[in-house]
């Protein structure tokens, strides 16, 4: 075999790591080992197993390469192929058809982040605006986490990611890091060896990542807030509140301090299930250590009260100035630093802001013609779905089920696989992967803009997002320059008119470090509000993110930091609390195709105390039904002493055929949007358990 040439691109998955890759490249159409660029300060060489070994998911027998036409009842499967000219004539006629009846909005583009390149998941935009289909909320994955940390600092951005390496204390809060986003454990590996540095997780279960940390806090889910009001009562009473650094930088220091007079350790304790002792000690730890870097991650804001914990998270930061210091401070995300220009991309000058913005998550209801979710408008009778798999991620599958079997309903599924959703479809498309395509993407946990240039020819007949929407757009008779540019034309664009500089360059460097000066980064030029205020009470309905306006209990939100009751209590029929955690080796629904990660996963479980086990008969492998008011689903037991009583843990979304009745774990969550923005509380489910006869 030739020796591989080694070429640069980046991980476009889901993942706020976006790591720098170096592939091996074997051959016009093969690739080999994928590995973690050590030139890249933030990926240093390091990048999870999944991605590795890409080459198993790029090259399996089971993707998708030709167009194919249903030729059976809805979801059984049964597809003829048919030519690419043959598949996009019928989307384009489904979808003047649709027009034709119900008006442009009963058109619904769907699509996520299974890429996360800025041309080829944003493109989907400009056929919707150019069209004036319904707009798409997204709200699945970041409303919560990015509102509850925008409360607070004004802007979804905070300290340089790589300053964890000079961190004395890394608080890794809510995030499963070493599966979800693993070089935040490089980073905070690396403060530990140099700096001797304490690493404190906080987490409902005994993860991956809580076994790597000195301090392990493991909570009940929905009580975070609890234990951060807890830790500034501490704070504020042993003098570690840094009063003249709120004074100029915070909007209410002593409204705040009595507010939480009542809310010690003690308070904290009964409603977390952590003793005293160690909320004690995480707050000394804090309050004596200037450099903490608190790094909150998406999980612990998944649940109905997800966006009041983020922000009482972030108010730590600030109580004890933090923010000051290098290697102190709070990051959740960088979105807001790289200001890459889309326009041109999504055709921005054409959207039309009356045009409904659907719900993501609200999918099932959506389809189901659930009048509020539709806003009183007409019913949603045609979609192209891209880089997503709703069928399986989507909560109240049950729901999104009946949804998609509703013979009045077009769809047309572009994707890699024959995932869950694809099988729903009227025509599902080939697609291509990030190796053979062109595309641009931004960090989410660190700092950079990197290029993923096409590395492979793709196998078979598939196709990008990019040259499928373009297709689409020209049938149904749309103009606009953005149609007429290629990948790498929008690439350029969007970098000039962003002073990123040019594609040409972006090539030879292959990254762009955007990290704002120190003071910026650390608001010591003030908070991003116009008072420069940091907000321990933020105005709710005027939060700076992504919204449709409020939403869920909204007014009920409390003012102040503070527990806020409104997570799924157990009760006498559903006591115990389900989280539905990631998989290490899957990422979403993602990989759950590979032999590579099934075979490490082993098989859909859920893992529960020893003392709730044996009350409940249940063994190490015995099958227990987990259920509640939307459905039930069967897993085995895994006897975990991780966790607290009355808690359960199942990790990863398995492909619902991988449970009895095709019905997946998220049979079980709710699609009520939590307050004040909307999202999906994944983690926040009451459910009862009991022994199944078997696991089919
Ligand atoms: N291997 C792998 N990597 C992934 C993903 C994956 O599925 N698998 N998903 C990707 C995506 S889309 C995203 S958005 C990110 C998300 O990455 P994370 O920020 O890690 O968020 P989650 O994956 O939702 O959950 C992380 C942790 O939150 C914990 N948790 C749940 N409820 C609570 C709570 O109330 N309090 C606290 N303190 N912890 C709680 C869970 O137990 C879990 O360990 O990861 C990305 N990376
Ligand atoms: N129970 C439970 N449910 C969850 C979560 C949880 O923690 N618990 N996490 C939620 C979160 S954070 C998120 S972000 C969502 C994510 O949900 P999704 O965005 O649906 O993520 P994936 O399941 O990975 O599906 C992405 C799909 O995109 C396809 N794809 C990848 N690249 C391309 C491309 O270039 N073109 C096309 N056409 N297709 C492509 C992949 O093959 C894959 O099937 O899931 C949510 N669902
Ligand atoms: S850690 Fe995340 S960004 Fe890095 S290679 Fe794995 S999935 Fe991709
Ligand atoms: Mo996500």
């Amino acid at each position: 075999m030739n020796k591989p040439v080694v070429l640069r691109s980046a991980c476009p998955h889901d993942c706020p790591s976006t790591c720098a890759l170096e592939v091996d490249v074997l051959d016009r159409h093969t690739i080999g080992r994928v590995r973690g660029s050590k030139a890249n300060a933030y990926t240093a060489g390091v990048i999870c197993a999944k991605v590795a070994r890409y080459a198993e998911r790029a090259h399996h027998p089971d993707r998708l390469t030709k167009p194919l036409l249903r030729t059976g009842p809805k979801g059984s499967g049964q597809f003829a192929e048919i030519g690419w000219d043959e598949a996009l004539d019928r989307v384009a006629e489904a979808f003047m058809e649709a027009e034709a009846r119900h008006g442009a909005q009963s058109v619904f583009p769907y699509f996520y982040a299974g890429t996360m390149g800025l041309i080829q998941r944003d493109g989907i935009h400009r056929l919707r605006h150019l069209k004036g289909y319904s707009r798409q909320y997204d709200t699945i994955c970041s409303t919560a986490s990015s509102a509850g940390f925008a409360a607070g600092t004004g802007r979804l951005a905070g300290p340089d990611p790589r300053e964890m390496d000079v961190a004395d204390c890394v608080v890794i809060w809510g995030t499963n890091a070493a599966s979800t986003q693993v070089n935040v454990m490089t980073h905070a590996i690396t403060a530990r060896k140099k700096r001797g540095a304490t690493i404190v997780a906080v987490d409902v279960y005994e993860t991956e990542t809580m076994r790597q940390a000195d301090l392990k806090l493991i909570l009940r889910p929905g009580t975070d807030a609890a234990l951060a009001c807890a830790v500034m009562h501490v704070l504020f009473r042993d003098g570690h509140a840094d009063r003249a650094y709120m004074a100029r930088y915070a909007d209410c220091p002593d409204e705040l301090e009595a507010h939480l007079a009542e809310r010690s350790p003690k308070w904290a304790s009964a409603i977390t299930g952590l003793s005293v002792e160690d909320i004690e000690a995480f707050a000394r730890l804090v309050g004596t250590t200037p450099r903490t870097f608190l790094r909150l991650g998406y999980g612990f804001t998944r649940q109905r009260n997800g966006v009041v914990a983020m922000h009482a998270a972030s108010c730590i930061a600030t109580v004890a100035g933090l923010w000051q210091h290098e290697g102190g401070g709070a990051f959740h995300n960088n979105g807001a630093i790289f200001q890459l220009n889309s326009s041109m991309v999504m055709a921005a000058d054409a959207v039309d802001h009356s045009t409904r913005r659907l719900d993501q998550s609200r999918l099932g209801q959506i389809l189901t013609g659930d009048r509020e979710a539709l806003f009183d408008g007409p019913p949603v009778t045609a979609m192209l779905i891209q880089n997503t798999n709703p069928v399986s991620v989507c909560p109240e599958q049950e729901l999104v089920k009946r949804g998609f079997e509703r013979d009045d309903l077009f769809v047309c599924v572009h994707e890699q696989f024959m995932t869950e959703t694809a099988k729903m479809a009227d025509v599902v498309l080939p697609a291509t992967m990030f190796v053979e395509h062109d595309d641009i993407y931004r960090g989410g946990g660190h700092q950079y803009i990197l290029l993923g240039p096409k590395l492979i020819d793709p196998p078979g007949e598939c196709r990008s997002n990019h040259e499928v929407n373009n297709a689409l757009a020209r049938r149904l008779g749309v103009t606009h320059k953005g149609v007429e540019m290629d990948a790498r034309e929008h690439i350029d664009w969007m970098l000039r008119n962003s002073n990123r500089g040019t594609l040409a360059e972006l090539e030879e460097a292959g990254w762009i470090d955007c990290q704002p000066p120190f003071e910026e980064a650390h608001y010591l030029n003030g908070f991003s509000y116009a008072d420069g205020r940091f907000r321990f009470r933020p105005d709710w309905t005027k939060v700076k993110a992504s919204n449709n306006g409020p939403m869920g209990p909204w007014e009920a939100l409390p003012a102040l930091p503070d527990h806020w009751g409104i997570i799924e209590g157990g009760t006498d029929e559903h006591p115990f609390r389900l989280v539905t955690a990631p998989a290490r080796s899957f990422l979403n629904s993602t990989f759950n195709e590979t032999q590579g990660s099934t075979a490490k996963e082993k098989q859909p479980a859920v893992m529960i105390h020893p003392d709730d086990a044996a009350l409940l008969g249940l063994e190490e492998g015995t099958p227990v039904r987990i259920s509640n008011r939307k459905g039930s689903v069967i897993v085995a037991a895994r006897i975990f002493p991780g966790v607290q009583r009355g808690v359960v843990i199942s990790e990863g979304l398995w492909p619902n055929d991988a449970f009895a009745g095709g019905r997946g774990i998220n049979t079980l969550t709710s699609a009520e949007p939590i307050a004040p923005y909307g999202g999906a509380a994944f983690h926040d489910t009451r459910v009862a358990l009991e022994a199944a006869g078997s696991l089919t």
